[in-house]
């Protein structure tokens, strides 16, 4: 491992020498970088450079969490602590995780399994394990009203019941998401079913977690905890994936399965291959597509997740890579929230061998929720920090559905900020996007969905069976500073028989 990780200012190494590189003038708008001493950012010019083309440090990947069978449940055990650890070597940083001090163990169960997950608080301020994905019901859910005060435990138990996909978990305390997410608690929750896809599925050899956070480095060293300095949240200046920064993975098989999340709070990740070659998408958020959809660029949003399946040539070296982006906010906002940043992800090293497995041509993907079952349609109008003008109120309930209903909620971002969309305890499809069938990586399974500013979408909505009117799920912007300021509403699954709920903004339509 080398000891080169920096300049003086804490900008990471970015491998080769850049073939032109000058410090970017300020054309940001008034207030929005007060301080610009956690994160320089830089701009090239001309050719690219190829960062990440010299990383060394062997990927960590994230231990599966060791469980016992008891009365026909599988149970697993969590301890949220805070310490501190090397993230950049020569800096520590103060860190929080599960079973440890930055991120936690991957959890893996079976769709028809029943789990049960102990989740002890050995941090000094409360916390919650939110299990993000999940079809559960919403006391299991671990929201801000299943609070863990400290040295407490708390049990949550359902029955997986959803398809083969890559969940993870998190906290959600009210207002305190940002900071413990940031500082390291988020885990990957792998979902299995009785299908077999013809895909990589060798954990940790050739089907691989990557769970991608920015950091703070500067010169003084760690500063969890700097002023916000993009409309969308704090933004690190350096990518460490699974807690290994400068990672390189060597690949012993030709073909290679990433299930990659994006656990930052703020940064959005337009991830391509150094090569430009395609790669494959074979998952979104919910579970497989019908079919592998070839790209060679896919934008990650905050708490989005992707499989995708790389195909690597013999003695291939290459680098998954974010490239600049749009956002859909001005130039200056843009450039402040990282969006034109060229970040190296990981180094991937091929195997000596010819290749000598294929990408399949279909998958076991499950049916996609349908318009024509949705009965209510709802509008939701995203604001900077707001959703349909109000913040969160957790003795407020927002929002009312039917029982194993299904809805068309259409978001509409008329704020002068980007924003993405989570709803809890659903997996939805994208049903338009302005109008317009979606694109690719929009045509799975998903819970999460970036919306970017002036844009509208249509989503179908088809919500839990466990009616349960006095808990309630949560729907929010997953950018984790905004969800933090209240943008964050609550619905609560009521018994089948209510054909229509209030909505934000009056009566829920029928169709
Ligand atoms: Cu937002």
């Amino acid at each position: 491992m080398s000891s080169d990780t920096g300049d003086a200012a804490g900008r990471p190494r970015q491998g080769p020498p850049p073939i032109r590189i000058r410090r970017r003038t300020l054309l940001l708008g008034a207030g929005a970088l007060t301080t610009i001493g956690a994160a320089s950012y830089w701009l090239t010019e001309g050719q690219p450079p190829n960062p990440g083309a010299a990383f060394t440090t062997p990927l960590r990947i994230p231990p599966l969490l060791q469980s016992d069978v008891l009365d026909g449940e599988r149970v697993f055990r969590l301890v949220a602590q805070a310490g501190d650890t090397e993230l950049v070597p020569g800096t520590r940083f103060a860190t929080m995780g599960f079973n440890g001090t930055y991120l936690g163990p991957t959890i893996r169960a079976r769709r028809g399994e029943r789990v049960r997950i102990h989740v002890t608080n050995d941090l000094t301020v409360p916390t919650t394990a939110h299990w993000h994905g999940m079809i559960l019901p919403a006391t299991q859910d671990g929201t801000p009203h299943q609070s863990i005060i400290p040295s407490q435990t708390w049990t949550a138990a359902w029955q997986i019941d959803q398809p083969a996909s890559t969940l993870w978990y998190h906290p959600h305390p009210h207002g305190q998401t940002e900071l413990q997410v940031g500082r390291g608690m988020a885990g990957l929750f792998l979902l299995d079913d009785d299908s077999s896809p013809d895909l990589p599925s060798d954990y940790g050899v050739d089907d691989i977690p990557l769970i991608i956070q920015d950091i703070a480095v500067s010169s003084g060293g760690g500063s969890p905890g700097t002023p916000v300095t993009s409309p969308i949240g704090r933004i690190g200046n350096t990518v460490i994936v699974n807690g290994t920064h400068e990672p390189r993975f060597e690949a012993s098989t030709n073909l290679v399965r990433l299930r990659i999340l994006n656990a930052s709070a703020a940064r959005c990740y337009n991830l391509e291959l150094s090569t430009k070659d395609a790669f494959h998408l074979v998952g979104t958020d919910g579970g497989l597509l019908p079919s592998p959809e070839p790209l060679t660029r896919l934008l990650l949003s905050p708490a989005e997740r992707a499989e995708i399946v790389v195909k690597l040539a013999p003695d291939a070296d290459l680098v998954l890579r974010s490239v600049p982006h749009e956002l859909g906010m001005s130039r200056g906002d843009n450039i402040a929230s990282g969006a034109e940043d060229t970040l190296g992800i990981l180094r991937i090293a091929g195997p000596r061998t010819a290749p000598a497995r294929s990408v399949p041509i279909s998958l076991p993907s499950s049916a996609l929720p349908q318009r024509a079952n949705a009965l209510i349609e709802r509008h939701f109008t995203l604001g900077d920090t707001t959703i349909n003008g109000e913040k969160m109120d957790m003795t407020r309930i927002d929002t009312v559905v039917a029982a194993g209903s299904t809805e068309v909620w259409t978001i509409e971002n008329s704020s002068n900020r980007a924003h993405n969309f989570h709803i809890h305890g659903a997996r939805f499809a994208v049903h338009t996007v302005n109008g317009d069938v979606p694109a690719g990586p929009l045509r799975g399974p998903k819970d999460t969905v970036f919306i970017p500013r002036g844009e509208t979408l249509e989503l179908i909505v088809p919500f839990s069976s466990f009616a349960d009117p006095a808990t309630p799920y949560m729907y929010h912007c997953h950018l984790l500073w905004h969800e933090d300021q209240g943008m964050m509403a609550q619905y609560v699954v009521a018994d089948g028989g209510l054909a229509t709920g209030p909505s934000h903004d009056g009566a829920g339509r029928h169709h």
